[in-house]
């Protein structure tokens, strides 16, 4: 049996649900199996993301401290320059990142100044030999062609929590649309990165609704960012209870074990976590993370990257080199279709 023919699109809710209950230990025991059968587990991806145009935004995301509507203390910045986003691309590169991520806070692209800036930045990213990424919002499929044109690897366009808890936590966008931009951007080629949130107000179920969701996506996500909400000041979610870290780390052993072959990103909430909690987060299977500059992801705190470098030199992983999410859930050979029959 072909790699890819074993990764499977037909999950059931009941299916993912026993794995995300299994006791915490064989969950990650299991996870781990897994990971070493698709992934070289002493690689971790470094991801940096840029806010290259923060605040202001009109949807009114709960979770997000860019919403224009609530008021935090986060400021509004215009759109960079783009010989400055280079440079900040440059520097992630030199310090050990081979993705870049650039993300707006924006509702949707539209076919302006702006996105003809964010197209060069993209090429100039592009140009640097880094994986690209961009988070923009909402796409139409000619705006995905012109970013694929460009150089554009990955877009990042989140999910972020079950189809049935959607409307609690967005108003001004439905779970629909989510969908459609990210059929837009396999229909042009681009990979796609789509996770999501824990720590919203969501229930077990919710968490498991969303895992199933991407799971039976005729083509799984390359990418998979696990968010931990970061509680902003100001936002209508400010005083959710602390996610935690077991909560992060089931998460992550189920998304391991359902999607096989994609990257499994332990993206917002590793400030509030030791490094010991996120070397757990590792063994079940997280082969990324996020950096920011000056030590932030967007607008909330971030550990910095060279205390993640060392971090990672402590568990004996290290920083995966060049443009290896598309290939890297396919260097080895698989048993684990019989991980996987094994289980229940
Ligand atoms: N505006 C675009 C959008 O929403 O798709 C792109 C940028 S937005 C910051 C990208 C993703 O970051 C969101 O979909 C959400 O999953 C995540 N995010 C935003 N604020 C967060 C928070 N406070 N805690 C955790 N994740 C968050
Ligand atoms: C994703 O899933 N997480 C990143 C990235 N994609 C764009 C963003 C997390 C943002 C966390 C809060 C902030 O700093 O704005
Ligand atoms: Fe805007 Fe994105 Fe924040 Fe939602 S998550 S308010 S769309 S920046």
């Amino acid at each position: 049996m072909s790699k890819k023919s074993q990764i499977r699109h037909d999950w059931t809710k009941e299916e993912i649900e026993e794995i995300y209950n299994l006791p915490l230990l064989e969950l990650v025991y299991k996870a781990a199996n897994v990971h070493r059968e698709w992934h070289d587990p002493s690689e971790v991806q470094i991801s940096t993301l840029l806010s290259i145009k923060t605040g202001g935004c009109p949807e009114d995301c709960s979770y997000c401290g860019q919403a224009a509507r609530y008021h935090t203390d986060i400021e509004v910045q215009a759109l960079l320059p783009t010989e400055k986003v280079i440079e900040h691309a440059q520097k992630a590169k030199e310090a050990g990142a081979s993705r870049f991520c650039m993300a707006a806070a924006w509702r949707e692209v539209r076919d302006n100044r702006d996105f003809d800036r964010v197209i060069d930045m993209v090429k100039g990213v592009n140009a640097l030999g880094m994986e690209v990424c961009c988070t923009l919002g909402m796409l139409t499929e000619a705006q995905a062609q012109r970013l694929q044109e460009a150089g554009l690897y990955a877009y990042n366009h989140n999910m972020d929590t079950s189809e049935e808890y959607y409307e609690e936590i967005i108003s001004t966008r439905t779970f629909d649309h989510r969908i459609n931009t990210i059929n837009n951007v396999r229909k042009a080629g681009i990979t796609v990165c789509s996770g999501g949130i824990i720590g919203l107000g969501e229930t077990h179920q919710d968490r498991i609704s969303m895992l199933l969701t991407l799971a039976t996506m005729s083509k799984h996500p390359e990418s998979v960012p696990i968010n931990a909400l970061a509680r902003v000041k100001g936002t209508p979610l400010e005083d959710n209870p602390k996610v935690e870290a077991w909560e992060m780390v089931r998460m992550i052993a189920t998304a391991r074990i359902v999607l096989p072959s994609s990257m499994v990103r332990l993206s917002a909430g590793r400030i509030e976590m030791t490094e010991s909690e996120q070397a757990w987060c590792f063994m079940a299977g997280a082969n990324s993370i996020f950096t920011g500059e000056r030590e932030t992801l967007l607008v909330t705190p971030n550990p910095g990257i060279s205390e993640d470098i060392q971090m990672l030199n402590t568990l004996g992983l290290k920083p995966m080199q060049g443009s290896k999410a598309e290939t890297s859930g396919n260097r080895k050979n698989s048993n684990y279709a019989k991980t996987i029959s094994e289980m229940g």
